[in-house]
């Protein structure tokens, strides 16, 4: 019983600790609490096929799954500490201030950290380690009297107890204590936990009034998704458009005090302010944009209306000095990117965007300001909360994902994508449709084709055409005959360059193969 209260004790000081340092957090900045700034830290840390793995398990989960994982070990650790608090009380603190002392490590190397990023650790530290040792102490008090006068707590000597009392009652009072301790702990470890998520939830990023384009984008012509029930809208929504970032918080950028610095290889460097980007001529474009981690027949694809500053325009104020290959963009979180120079250079609408769907940009896709490079996967071009711009070379500079060995140069592969039916379903025989999107962006769908059990390809019916860089909707009629029936769909550019039949992964450059669904038909 003594060993379960002080593992306990040791498990309930990191739960102090963990939530008064999330308080602390929420009122300095939300992503140095300790969870976070380790979990963060073990996200850059994570060997590259690791992190495939887990993006491939867990999907969007993952990062749930990541702080979960650093809680279970710091609790089990914790529990540990609390165990070597009755006789090895040094120990024992020691391995609390280790455990906190990581977490302001973490956040202090950050790549954009601020000294007062280590206050949340350090508060982490201070309630955890006066919890430890206090908790323990009541633990110990109540096993003192559990194994009667041999350890000090003398029955008869107790102020509360009378004459008569026994062990057990004694026992019974430190039991009472250290739950009521226990309790006490754990009612302001929840306050303090939900007061700091509180706090950093209620930051919100500025509402700004979006400047129009030079010239308004055409109205996105009707989806076939009025026709073909299942099928991906034309347009995403903005709440439907897929999330990837390495962030665990979510940076809430201060529109007002934010500016765009462009420097490296250039002639003039010079910083500029939100209001003067968005001075400067605006274009509005229907891009898709793709996940270089979206496995065949994924969900890691959106298609927006995007309104920004041509980058060419912002690069070709600084002018160019000597023979730079890479655009190196970094984020507010220090997140970097590079882009080839020559891709953006070779006249596709490679943008600075400040706008998404007709609104500015959320705090989850980059508010303020972020990069769209179409034809490039998002690692290499689409660097979310924007704030600086580095004319370099691949040989002088390299970015978070080119470091992990990713791909340098990466168009996005041409492939196709079935909506519906959907895998493993079962749908009512006669008269449907098979549908889907297929994309090749910066080169365009020429044709979409559809294979069913060993039939022929046969081929799709394209939806509107919004241009090279969007996606193409399509669907082929099907007279659906009852039974088990396999789907496969393959997506030709109009240079004629089918798909890549070849399955590959997702690491370094993008998944390759055909999708095949299975589906009954009753
Ligand atoms: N600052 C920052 N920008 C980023 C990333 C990131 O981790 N940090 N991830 C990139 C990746 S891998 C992709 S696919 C796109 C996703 O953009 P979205 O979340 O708006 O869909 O953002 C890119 N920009
Ligand atoms: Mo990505």
């Amino acid at each position: 019983m003594t060993r379960l209260r002080l593992a306990l004790s040791g498990i309930l000081a990191a739960v102090a600790g963990i939530a008064a340092g999330h308080l602390v957090a929420g009122f300095l900045a939300p992503a140095s609490s300790p969870v976070l700034a380790i979990g963060s830290t073990v996200i850059d840390l994570t060997p590259t096929p690791v992190k495939e793995w887990a993006i491939a398990t867990f999907g969007t989960n993952d990062k749930l799954i990541l702080q979960g994982s650093v809680l279970v070990v710091t609790l089990v650790l914790a529990a540990v500490a609390g165990l070597l608090a009755r006789r090895r009380m040094p120990f024992a603190v020691g391995l609390i201030v280790l455990l906190t002392g990581l977490a302001g490590a973490a956040a202090l190397l950050r790549p954009a950290a601020r000294p007062l990023d280590v206050l949340p650790a350090l508060a982490a530290m201070a309630v955890g380690v006066a919890t430890l040792v206090w908790l323990a102490r009541l633990a110990g008090a109540s096993a003192s009297a559990d194994t009667g006068p041999r350890s000090g707590a003398e029955p008869g000597t107790s102020p509360t107890a009378s004459p008569t009392t026994s062990p057990t009652t004694v026992a019974a009072t430190g039991r009472r204590r250290f739950i009521g301790g226990a309790l006490g702990v754990t009612a302001l470890s929840v306050l303090a936990a939900v007061g700091g998520q509180l706090r950093s939830g209620a930051q919100s990023v500025k509402k700004i009034v979006l400047p129009q384009a030079m010239e308004a984008a055409k109205a996105l012509p009707k989806g076939l998704e009025t026709t073909v029930a299942g099928i991906s809208p034309l347009r995403t929504p903005t709440e439907k458009f897929y999330r990837v970032d390495t962030n665990l918080v979510v940076p809430k950028v201060d529109v007002d005090s934010w500016t765009l610095e462009v420097d490296g290889m250039v002639e003039k460097p010079f910083t500029m302010t939100f209001a003067e980007l968005a001075a400067m001529p605006l274009i509005e474009r229907d891009i898709t944009m793709t996940c270089v981690s979206n496995e065949v027949g994924g969900g890691y694809i959106g298609a927006a209306r995007w309104l920004g500053v041509r980058l060419t325009d912002v690069l070709d104020r600084a002018g160019t000095k000597g023979s730079p290959d890479q655009v190196l963009s970094t984020a507010v979180d220090g997140f970097t990117i590079s882009t080839p120079l020559g891709v953006v250079r070779d006249g596709r609408d490679a943008m600075i965007a400040i706008g998404m769907n007709g609104a500015q940009l959320s705090d989850t896709h980059g508010f303020p300001a972020r990069l769209i490079t179409p034809g490039l996967y998002g690692f290499v071009g689409a660097t979310k909360w924007l704030t600086k711009l580095t004319l370099t070379t691949y040989a002088a500079d390299q970015s978070y994902w080119t470091k992990r060995q990713w791909a340098t140069d990466a168009p996005i592969k041409t492939s196709a994508r079935i909506d519906t039916p959907a895998p493993l379903s079962t749908i009512k025989a006669g008269t449907t449709a098979i549908g889907g999107v297929a994309w090749a962006q910066h080169r365009g769908v020429g044709k979409v084709e559809v294979k069913i059990d060993d039939g022929p390809w046969q081929q799709g019916k394209l939806g509107p055409d919004v241009g090279v860089d969007y996606w193409r909707q399509w669907y082929l009629p099907w007279d659906a005959k009852p039974g088990l029936h396999r789907i496969s769909v393959r997506a030709t550019d109009l240079e004629g360059r089918a798909q890549i039949t070849e399955r590959a992964t997702p690491f370094p450059s993008g998944s390759s193969g055909i999708q095949e669904v299975v589906v009954t038909v009753a």
